[in-house]
């Protein structure tokens, strides 16, 4: 009979689920050996578990199914940790195994013993432990099932290895994932339609929610009908193009009053697949009109009038419930609202198109200024980039502050083709872009990260060495944590400071200059091929050789002449950190 080692596998097989991505150790080796006589699984080794954890999550990402992660009892999965954190904020799909010596030896406290179940619980939907051979297979079901459930997200179970060392006989079945495709009852769409009709200023807020379902379109219907200013929070995938009219940008993730501005005036709001608002110090009080009409759809019921109420929540499907809501709208407008709604998304949409182009305008000032052998610049990068990257690339981005000057010139469009890191855990750029294009073996990925980030989980480069993956990454050097810059302005700003008694320097700590890293000899090391871009002169013929090159190759972008961070000169109701996906 074969043992739960076999059965494991066997069950994964079963679902689909063939890449175990892990860093091994004693405690997992029946189950390592078993993999290794298993042809229908590939195992993933990444040298670092945080790097091991942001390398299935971009291809969880990528795939939509659940990644499976090995790690090695308390010792890995605490190095884990934070980046499964990552994983639950943005409701990846994820089931993390850790294995342990055995139940049998609970009594002794053994080396390396610890409480798993309570070291993983307060970072996944769902952790348990396996404690009899007759229940093994029955938990990874359950797993995989709350997993991929939506609201999605990273799991835990604990596998004793005595446990899986034993004969097993549960059958091996593929796991059900219950149909999520919910309605509200046609009366309900009614009521929300009629709360949304004929609002002179109406936002729409949107998350990952919207992705999962595949509801893209049918937010695009609602905004286009209501005419309303579109934001992701919490949004990590594209939902509605960056070059949409209606589509304004990200709401921040810092402070609540920068948040709650993009409320302030609406006298009707949609909130879908995301909650409000997703900030690191948010606004206790509520952000919005009191006369505000607020609807949530989610198929997430606890994020549904979460910390603020709201006048109606469905809980239901964002596809099917947004498809409904915007052919309620539809009947419902009348010729004048329609005419209005027209209006305000030209008019959104002129303001949108104005403030790139000013952006541009004032990149292209400053490049001419500075001259070809002036120095590298995001903005140079993102032009140079956008003119050859093929259509279907896909961009993992984690450039952090510089990812503004990035995406101007090279504005996701497509659902599917860019991923951000909204979890708040840095050090998922890279390894996202292994995990993606082990997903996506035929388009061209690029991950990047900022210098900061890049440290966390710089190991993941080995993996796509080792495996012959073949993405591409660049490292925006900027020499410094210059988010933490930038929240120390946002910070002195919410103390009273003035802007003219602003301290003149930053702290130290924010400072990752001395010594310079050289990350293309450091990923060399790493077995990654790699090149500098010094000066703007040298951005196109580093992207064409990053393009050309048959294999991994990372690009370190000097970008020390932007390690700065600009000190408001007056009091201003902007965040120096605006919309920037970390903290
Ligand atoms: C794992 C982890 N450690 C620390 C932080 C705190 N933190 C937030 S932003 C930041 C600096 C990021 O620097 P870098 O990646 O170089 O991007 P930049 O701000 O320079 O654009 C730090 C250290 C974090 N978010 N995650
Ligand atoms: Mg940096």
């Amino acid at each position: 009979m074969p043992t739960g080692h076999r059965k494991l596998l066997e069950q994964l097989a079963a679902d689909g689920l063939t890449t175990i991505f892990g860093n091994p150790g004693s405690s997992e080796e029946g189950l390592l050996d078993e993999v290794a006589r298993f042809p229908d699984i590939r195992y993933i080794l990444g040298l670092q578990e945080a790097a091991v954890v942001c390398t299935a999550d971009g291809f969880a990402q990528a795939t939509g199914k659940p990644a499976i992660v090995q790690l090695h009892t308390g010792v890995g999965l605490g190095t884990g940790l934070g980046s499964i954190y990552h994983a639950f904020r943005r409701q990846t799909p994820m089931v993390v195994l850790a294995g342990e010596a055995g139940v049998a030896y609970d009594g002794m406290e053994a080396h390396m013993a610890v409480d798993l179940v309570g070291m993983a619980r307060p970072v996944t939907k769902y952790a348990t432990r396996v404690l009899h051979p007759a229940s093994l297979l029955r938990l990874l079901r359950r797993c995989i099932k709350v997993a991929s459930t939506p609201p999605c997200g990273p799991v835990f179970l604990a596998i004793p290895q005595d446990v899986l060392d034993q004969n097993n006989d549960e059958p091996v079945v593929p796991t059900l994932v219950p149909e999520t495709r919910t309605l509200p009852e046609p009366a309900l769409i009614a009521q929300a339609a009629e709360m949304l009709a004929g609002a002179e200023n109406p936002v729409i807020l949107m998350g990952d929610g919207i992705s999962r379902s595949g509801g893209q379109a049918e937010l695009l219907r609602v905004a286009e009908a209501l005419g309303a200013r579109v934001y992701g929070a919490m949004v990590s995938e594209l939902i509605v193009p960056w070059t949409h009219p209606l589509y304004c940008g990200m709401t921040g993730h810092m402070f609540g009053y920068a948040s709650a501005q993009t409320v302030a005036d609406a006298d009707a709001v949609l909130i879908s697949g995301t909650y409000v608002f997703p900030d690191v110090f948010p606004l206790l009080t509520s952000p919005f009109r009191p006369d505000a009409r607020i609807v949530q759809i989610d198929l997430d019921a606890y994020a549904i009038a979460k910390n603020h109420p709201v006048s109606l929540g469905l809980m239901s499907d964002p596809k099917t419930t947004l498809g409904a809501l915007a052919t309620a709208l539809d009947e419902r407008l009348t010729g004048d609202q329609k005419r209005a709604a027209t209006a305000r998304r030209e008019r959104i949409g002129a303001q949108n198109t104005e403030r790139v182009q000013q952006e541009k305008d004032a990149d292209a000032d400053r490049l001419r200024q500075e001259g070809a052998s002036g120095p590298a610049r995001m903005s140079r990068f993102g032009m140079a980039l956008a003119d050859v990257l093929p259509d279907d690339a896909i961009l993992f981005d984690e450039s952090l502050t510089h990812y503004p000057d990035l995406l101007r010139y090279l504005p996701p469009t497509q659902p599917g083709n860019f991923f951000q890191t909204p979890g708040g855990t840095l050090g998922v750029g890279l390894p996202g872009a292994v995990g993606v294009k082990l997903a996506h073996p035929d388009r061209t990925v690029v991950g990047l990260t900022g210098d900061g980030g890049a440290m966390y989980t710089y190991q993941a480069l080995w993996t796509a060495a080792h495996y012959g993956i073949n993405a591409k990454f660049v490292v925006c050097h900027n020499q410094s944590y210059r988010l933490l810059k930038a929240n120390l302005v946002d910070y002195w700003r919410g103390q009273g400071l003035p802007p003219d008694e602003y301290p003149e320097d930053f702290p130290p700590p924010f400072d990752i200059a001395q010594p310079a890293i050289d990350f293309v000899t450091l990923a060399r090391a790493l077995g990654v091929a790699g090149a500098r871009i010094g000066t703007a002169d040298q951005t196109v013929g580093v992207i064409r050789q990053m393009l050309d090159h048959q294999g991994p190759f990372l690009v370190e972008l000097d970008l020390s002449a932007e390690r700065g961070v600009a000190r408001p000169v007056a009091e201003t109701s902007e965040t120096a950190t605006g919309d920037c996906p970390c903290s």
